[in-house]
C-alpha cells in the first residue's frame, strides 16, 4: 500500500492514512487501498477494533492533519460522470467502516476537512485531539460534500447545525465539535492514541459477537419505523441468546465470578 499503514497488535488495528505531501487528502488510489485493507480486516478474527487516524505531514508533525479532504488536484478536472464515480468509489470503504463487524474509531489528529470530516463520520465513534479542526468547506469550492457529508452530518448533529456548517464552511474546533455531538470525546493531543486504545480495550473486554450484533441493530434500525426496528432488535437479541458468551456471561454473573467471553 502506498498511502496506508496498518499495524495490528492486541486485537486492535491502527490504520493510518499517510500522504504527507497532501495532508492525507483522499485520492482514488487511497480509496482503493482503503477498500482493500478494510475487506481484509473484516475477514480477520484477530482484529476487534479498528482505529483510523492520519499520518504525519512532510515536516513530521503528527498532529497537523487527520485528512484534509478529498484530493482537490485530482478533482479539479472531473466531469460530472467522473465526479459521480469518485463519490461512489468512496462510499464503498466508508460503508465498510460503518457496517463492518469490527468497531471503528476515528482518532482525529488535526484537520478533518471536507472528506476528512466525512470519513470520520463514517466511523462508529470519534475521538478528537484538542487541536483538531472540523469543517465542510466544499460550498466554498463550488461543490457539495459528496462523501456522505450532507447525509451523515445532519444525522449526527441535527439538520440546523449541519446546514450551518455546510452553508458557511466555517471551521469549528474540537470543543465545539464535542458540544454539538460531532465527536464523542476531546483529549490532549499527546493522549489521543492512548485514549482511543483504552476505549478499544474496554470494548474488546465485552462480548465481541454481542458488540457486533448491537452495532448492526443500531445501524439497521436507525432509519426504520420504531415498531419494525424493535421487532428486528428482538430477533437479533434471540440470536445472541444462542452464543457461548451469553451462557458464560450470565453464568459468571450468577456464580459471582469474572466472565471469560470469547465469541466474535
Ligand atoms: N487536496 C489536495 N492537496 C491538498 C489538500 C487537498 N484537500 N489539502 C492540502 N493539500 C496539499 C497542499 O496543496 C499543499 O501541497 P504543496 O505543498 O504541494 O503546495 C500541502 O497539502 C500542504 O498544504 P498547505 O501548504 O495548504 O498547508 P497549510 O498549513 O498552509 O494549510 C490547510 C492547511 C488549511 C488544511 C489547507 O491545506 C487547506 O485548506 N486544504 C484544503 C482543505 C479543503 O478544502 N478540503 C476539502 C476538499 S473538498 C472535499 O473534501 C470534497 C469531499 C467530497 C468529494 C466528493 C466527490 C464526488
Amino acid at each position: 500500500m502506498n498511502n496506508l499503514v496498518l499495524e495490528v497488535a492486541d486485537q486492535i488495528a491502527v490504520l493510518k492514512i499517510s500522504r504527507p505531501a497532501a495532508l492525507n487528502a483522499l485520492n482514488s488510489e487511497t480509496l482503493d487501498e482503503l477498500n482493500e485493507v478494510l475487506t481484509e480486516i473484516e475477514g480477520r478474527d484477530d482484529i476487534k477494533v479498528v482505529i483510523l487516524t492520519g499520518g504525519a505531514d512532510k515536516k513530521g508533525n503528527e498532529f497537523k492533519s487527520f485528512v484534509a479532504g478529498a484530493d482537490i488536484a485530482e478533482m479539479v478536472n472531473f466531469t460530472a460522470a467522473e465526479a459521480r464515480a469518485f463519490g461512489m468509489k468512496a462510499s464503498v470503504p466508508f460503508f465498510k467502516l460503518m457496517n463492518m463487524r469490527q468497531v471503528t474509531i476515528a482518532a482525529v489528529n488535526g484537520f478533518a476537512l471536507g472528506g476528512g470530516c466525512e470519513i470520520a463520520m463514517a466511523c462508529d465513534i470519534r475521538i478528537a485531539s484538542d487541536n483538531a479542526t472540523f469543517a465542510q468547506p466544499e460550498c466554498g469550492l463550488g461543490i457539495i460534500p459528496g462523501f456522505g457529508g450532507t447525509q451523515r452530518l445532519a444525522r449526527l448533529v441535527g439538520m440546523g447545525r449541519a446546514k450551518e456548517m455546510i452553508f458557511t464552511c466555517d471551521n469549528i474546533d474540537a470543543n465545539e465539535a464535542y458540544r454539538i455531538g460531532l465527536v464523542n470525546k476531546v483529549v490532549a493531543k499527546e493522549e489521543l492514541m492512548d485514549s482511543a486504545k483504552a476505549m478499544a480495550n474496554k470494548i474488546i473486554s465485552k462480548g465481541s459477537y454481542a458488540v457486533s450484533i448491537a452495532k448492526a441493530a443500531i445501524n439497521n434500525g436507525y432509519d426504520m419505523d420504531i415498531q419494525n426496528a424493535v421487532e428486528m432488535e428482538a430477533n437479533l437479541f434471540g440470536i445472541t441468546c444462542s452464543t457461548h458468551d451469553k451462557a458464560e456471561g450470565m453464568g459468571a454473573f450468577l456464580e459471582r465470578r469474572a466472565a471469560d467471553l470469547t465469541d466474535f
